[in-house]
Protein backbone atom coordinates (compact mmCIF):
# COMPACT_ATOMS: atom_id res chain seq x y z
CA UNK A 1 0.00 0.00 0.00
CA UNK A 2 1.31 3.31 -0.98
CA UNK A 3 2.01 5.49 2.36
CA UNK A 4 2.04 9.15 0.79
CA UNK A 5 1.44 10.85 4.54
CA UNK A 6 4.81 12.52 4.33
CA UNK A 7 6.23 13.29 1.02
CA UNK A 8 9.33 14.72 0.47
CA UNK A 9 10.04 16.76 -2.78
CA UNK A 10 13.91 17.70 -2.92
CA UNK A 11 15.41 20.81 -4.25
CA UNK A 12 18.78 21.49 -4.46
CA UNK A 13 18.80 25.02 -4.25
CA UNK A 14 17.19 25.33 -1.18
CA UNK A 15 19.22 23.18 0.52
CA UNK A 16 21.44 25.90 1.85
CA UNK A 17 24.82 23.62 0.73
CA UNK A 18 24.01 20.19 1.47
CA UNK A 19 23.90 17.38 -0.99
CA UNK A 20 20.30 15.97 -1.82
CA UNK A 21 21.78 12.60 -0.50
CA UNK A 22 22.56 14.07 2.42
CA UNK A 23 18.53 15.58 2.56
CA UNK A 24 16.85 12.53 1.85
CA UNK A 25 18.73 10.28 4.53
CA UNK A 26 17.77 12.58 7.10
CA UNK A 27 14.29 13.39 6.12
CA UNK A 28 14.10 9.19 5.81
CA UNK A 29 15.33 9.32 9.59
CA UNK A 30 12.87 11.93 10.25
CA UNK A 31 9.77 9.38 8.79
CA UNK A 32 9.41 10.54 5.61
CA UNK A 33 7.31 7.87 3.43
CA UNK A 34 7.56 8.71 -0.38
CA UNK A 35 10.74 10.53 -2.20
CA UNK A 36 10.16 12.53 -5.23
CA UNK A 37 13.75 13.63 -6.75
CA UNK A 38 13.12 16.76 -8.32
CA UNK A 39 15.96 18.07 -10.85
CA UNK A 40 14.98 21.22 -12.77
CA UNK A 41 18.42 22.06 -13.98
CA UNK A 42 20.81 18.99 -13.99
CA UNK A 43 21.75 17.35 -17.23
CA UNK A 44 19.96 13.84 -18.11
CA UNK A 45 22.85 12.16 -17.14
CA UNK A 46 23.67 13.87 -13.58
CA UNK A 47 19.42 13.38 -12.96
CA UNK A 48 20.23 9.50 -13.49
CA UNK A 49 23.49 9.43 -11.42
CA UNK A 50 21.61 10.90 -8.73
CA UNK A 51 18.26 9.07 -8.76
CA UNK A 52 20.57 6.13 -8.75
CA UNK A 53 22.17 6.93 -5.77
CA UNK A 54 19.05 7.76 -3.76
CA UNK A 55 17.65 4.57 -5.13
CA UNK A 56 20.34 3.01 -3.51
CA UNK A 57 19.60 4.56 0.02
CA UNK A 58 15.99 3.96 -0.24
CA UNK A 59 16.64 0.32 -0.97
CA UNK A 60 18.74 -0.22 1.98
CA UNK A 61 15.95 1.15 4.80
CA UNK A 62 14.44 -1.92 6.47
CA UNK A 63 10.96 -0.17 5.71
CA UNK A 64 10.41 0.61 1.50
CA UNK A 65 10.04 4.35 1.20
CA UNK A 66 9.29 4.45 -2.70
CA UNK A 67 11.63 6.56 -5.44
CA UNK A 68 9.45 8.91 -7.25
CA UNK A 69 11.17 10.65 -10.50
CA UNK A 70 9.88 13.95 -11.64
CA UNK A 71 8.93 15.31 -15.18
CA UNK A 72 10.90 12.50 -16.57
CA UNK A 73 9.55 9.36 -17.21
CA UNK A 74 12.80 8.12 -19.42
CA UNK A 75 14.96 8.65 -16.19
CA UNK A 76 12.46 6.28 -13.82
CA UNK A 77 12.78 3.57 -16.30
CA UNK A 78 16.65 3.82 -16.95
CA UNK A 79 17.02 3.56 -12.53
CA UNK A 80 14.26 1.38 -11.66
CA UNK A 81 12.39 4.03 -9.74
CA UNK A 82 8.64 2.96 -8.21
CA UNK A 83 6.93 5.85 -10.40
CA UNK A 84 7.01 9.00 -12.07
CA UNK A 85 5.48 12.54 -10.98
CA UNK A 86 3.89 14.31 -13.86
CA UNK A 87 2.45 18.00 -13.95
CA UNK A 88 0.14 19.30 -16.70
CA UNK A 89 2.62 20.40 -19.12
CA UNK A 90 4.38 17.35 -18.90
CA UNK A 91 4.40 13.54 -20.75
CA UNK A 92 0.65 12.89 -21.34
CA UNK A 93 -0.55 10.56 -18.53
CA UNK A 94 -2.79 9.07 -21.41
CA UNK A 95 0.94 8.30 -23.11
CA UNK A 96 3.47 7.50 -19.93
CA UNK A 97 0.72 5.06 -18.71
CA UNK A 98 0.67 3.09 -22.27
CA UNK A 99 4.64 2.76 -22.25
CA UNK A 100 4.78 1.58 -18.63
CA UNK A 101 1.21 -0.07 -18.23
CA UNK A 102 0.96 -0.31 -14.43
CA UNK A 103 4.46 -1.44 -13.52
CA UNK A 104 4.79 2.21 -12.29
CA UNK A 105 3.12 4.38 -9.99
CA UNK A 106 2.14 7.76 -12.12
CA UNK A 107 1.45 10.98 -9.99
CA UNK A 108 -0.36 13.79 -11.76
CA UNK A 109 -0.55 17.35 -10.64
CA UNK A 110 -4.03 18.74 -10.23
CA UNK A 111 -4.65 22.30 -10.77
CA UNK A 112 -8.59 22.12 -10.15
CA UNK A 113 -11.22 19.26 -9.84
CA UNK A 114 -11.27 19.70 -13.40
CA UNK A 115 -7.53 18.06 -13.74
CA UNK A 116 -8.85 16.00 -11.22
CA UNK A 117 -11.42 14.14 -12.54
CA UNK A 118 -9.36 13.67 -16.04
CA UNK A 119 -6.43 12.15 -14.25
CA UNK A 120 -8.80 9.55 -12.26
CA UNK A 121 -9.97 8.72 -15.51
CA UNK A 122 -7.35 7.78 -17.37
CA UNK A 123 -6.19 5.81 -14.17
CA UNK A 124 -3.76 7.88 -12.54
CA UNK A 125 -2.67 6.24 -9.07
CA UNK A 126 -2.46 9.58 -7.10
CA UNK A 127 -3.18 13.51 -7.08
CA UNK A 128 -0.98 16.38 -6.30
CA UNK A 129 -3.26 18.98 -5.37
CA UNK A 130 -1.33 22.14 -6.41
CA UNK A 131 -0.87 24.42 -4.96
CA UNK A 132 -2.58 24.15 -1.67
CA UNK A 133 -1.13 27.22 -0.26
CA UNK A 134 1.28 30.41 -2.31
CA UNK A 135 4.70 29.60 -2.03
CA UNK A 136 7.77 30.95 -3.15
CA UNK A 137 9.08 27.40 -3.97
CA UNK A 138 7.74 27.01 -7.69
CA UNK A 139 6.56 30.50 -9.37
CA UNK A 140 4.52 29.25 -12.21
CA UNK A 141 1.83 27.52 -10.06
CA UNK A 142 -1.53 28.27 -10.84
CA UNK A 143 -3.89 30.23 -7.86
CA UNK A 144 -3.86 28.32 -4.82
CA UNK A 145 -6.36 26.36 -4.38
CA UNK A 146 -6.44 26.38 -0.82
CA UNK A 147 -8.71 24.15 1.99
CA UNK A 148 -11.66 24.71 -0.41
CA UNK A 149 -9.72 23.22 -3.35
CA UNK A 150 -8.90 20.35 -1.54
CA UNK A 151 -12.69 19.58 -0.04
CA UNK A 152 -14.41 19.75 -3.56
CA UNK A 153 -11.36 17.51 -5.36
CA UNK A 154 -12.07 15.11 -2.41
CA UNK A 155 -15.88 15.09 -3.07
CA UNK A 156 -14.84 14.62 -7.11
CA UNK A 157 -12.34 11.75 -6.95
CA UNK A 158 -11.40 8.70 -4.68
CA UNK A 159 -7.43 8.79 -5.63
CA UNK A 160 -4.91 9.28 -2.79
CA UNK A 161 -4.45 12.99 -2.65
CA UNK A 162 -1.53 15.16 -1.78
CA UNK A 163 -1.55 18.54 -1.12
CA UNK A 164 1.48 19.83 -2.28
CA UNK A 165 2.45 24.37 -1.57
CA UNK A 166 3.89 26.69 1.30
CA UNK A 167 2.82 23.62 3.55
CA UNK A 168 4.42 23.50 6.94
CA UNK A 169 3.82 22.35 10.88
CA UNK A 170 1.98 25.09 11.50
CA UNK A 171 -0.69 24.91 8.60
CA UNK A 172 -0.40 21.07 7.83
CA UNK A 173 -3.24 20.36 10.30
CA UNK A 174 -6.50 21.37 8.46
CA UNK A 175 -4.63 19.79 5.04
CA UNK A 176 -5.33 16.85 6.08
CA UNK A 177 -8.72 17.51 8.01
CA UNK A 178 -9.71 18.90 4.63
CA UNK A 179 -9.18 15.62 3.68
CA UNK A 180 -6.08 15.02 1.69
CA UNK A 181 -4.51 11.89 2.37
CA UNK A 182 -0.89 13.33 2.83
CA UNK A 183 1.16 15.90 2.12
CA UNK A 184 4.41 16.84 -0.22
CA UNK A 185 6.57 19.33 1.19
CA UNK A 186 10.02 20.95 -0.55
CA UNK A 187 11.61 23.47 1.98
CA UNK A 188 9.56 22.74 5.04
CA UNK A 189 12.12 19.67 5.17
CA UNK A 190 14.67 20.72 2.57
CA UNK A 191 15.47 23.97 3.86
CA UNK A 192 15.12 22.88 7.57
CA UNK A 193 18.26 24.02 9.80
CA UNK A 194 17.69 19.83 10.53
CA UNK A 195 15.96 18.42 7.89
CA UNK A 196 15.30 15.06 10.73
CA UNK A 197 13.53 17.08 13.16
CA UNK A 198 11.17 19.09 10.78
CA UNK A 199 10.20 15.69 8.91
CA UNK A 200 9.60 14.10 12.31
CA UNK A 201 7.36 17.27 14.06
CA UNK A 202 5.51 16.86 10.37
CA UNK A 203 4.70 13.51 10.73
CA UNK A 204 4.02 13.37 14.28
CA UNK A 205 1.38 15.95 13.33
CA UNK A 206 0.15 14.00 9.96
CA UNK A 207 -0.27 10.79 11.88
CA UNK A 208 -2.44 12.42 14.90
CA UNK A 209 -4.70 14.14 12.65
CA UNK A 210 -5.06 10.68 10.55
CA UNK A 211 -5.59 8.93 13.45
CA UNK A 212 -8.33 11.12 14.45
CA UNK A 213 -10.26 10.50 11.31
CA UNK A 214 -9.95 6.99 11.59
CA UNK A 215 -11.81 7.17 15.19
CA UNK A 216 -14.16 9.97 13.80
CA UNK A 217 -12.91 12.57 16.39
CA UNK A 218 -13.72 15.04 14.44
N1 LIG B 1 4.48 21.97 -6.99
C1 LIG B 1 3.48 22.74 -6.58
S1 LIG B 1 3.91 23.79 -5.36
C2 LIG B 1 5.51 23.20 -5.34
C3 LIG B 1 5.63 22.21 -6.30
C4 LIG B 1 6.87 21.47 -6.60
C5 LIG B 1 6.56 23.69 -4.43
C6 LIG B 1 6.28 23.37 -3.02
O1 LIG B 1 7.34 23.81 -2.24
P1 LIG B 1 7.19 24.25 -0.72
O2 LIG B 1 8.54 24.79 -0.35
O3 LIG B 1 6.83 23.03 0.05
O4 LIG B 1 6.13 25.32 -0.69
MG1 LIG C 1 6.57 18.66 -14.03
Amino acid sequence: MLNLSLYLVTDRTLARGRSTIEIVAAAVRGGVTCVQLREKHASTREFIQEARAVKTLLDSQQTKIPLIINDRLDVALAVGADGVHLGQRDMPLADARRLVGKTMIIGISAESVDDARAADAEDADYLGISPVYATPTKTDTAPPLGLDGIRAIRAAVSLPLVGIGGINLANVAPVIRAGANGVAVVSAIVSAACPTTAAADLKQQIDSFRTEKLHGNR
